[in-house]
């Protein structure tokens, strides 16, 4: 679990992957000190934002969208569940798929990076990615825009 994932320093493969990885839908939060589960449910009962507007956009197939993306700041899971003066966290999805997202980036407002749940007021089915991090300042390629979030790794 503490190893490198191999996506830090390789680039994805641009092709999205249609199938979703597991059929567990529960997240792991994961810190030096240890393990939490977070089930969707959980997710659910924090406080929503929602976020108009947002595509997914690709350069290898048409982009996607407009959609309403709904659900937590990852800034205010990682506020509620696992305090701390972490420096980055790595967004993990388990068909080998990530992205770093720094401390500045999930405190700035203007662009909120997003633990979505819920499109256009419907949850997210797992095929749409049951749990999807929207990361608003990334336009290019949706290679940050992950699909089932697995596990959030903190970093000190
Ligand atoms: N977990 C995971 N997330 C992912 C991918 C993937 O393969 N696995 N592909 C990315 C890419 S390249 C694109 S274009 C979008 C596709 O999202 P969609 O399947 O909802 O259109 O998901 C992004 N997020
Ligand atoms: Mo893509």
């Amino acid at each position: 679990m503490s190893e490198k994932p191999e996506w830090l320093d390789h680039p994805h493969p641009h092709d999205p992957n249609p199938t979703p990885p597991t059929d567990d839908p529960t997240l792991r939060l994961v810190t030096p000190s240890g393990l939490a589960r977070i089930s969707v449910e959980d997710l659910r009962r924090l406080p929503v934002l929602t976020l108009p507007d947002s595509y997914i956009v690709s350069t290898g197939h048409p982009r996607s969208g407009p959609f309403t993306f709904t659900g937590v700041l990852l800034g205010t899971v990682i506020g509620a569940l696992a305090p701390g003066d972490w420096s980055a966290a790595l967004i993990i999805s388990d068909d080998g798929f990530g992205t770093r997202v720094t401390a500045d980036e999930w405190a700035a407002r203007a662009q909120p990076v997003l633990l979505a749940h819920t499109r256009d007021g419907q949850p997210l089915t797992r095929e749409e990615g049951l749990v999807r991090l929207i990361v608003p300042s990334e336009t290019d390629e949706a290679l940050r825009q992950i699909k089932w979030v697995g596990e959030i790794r903190l970093i000190e």
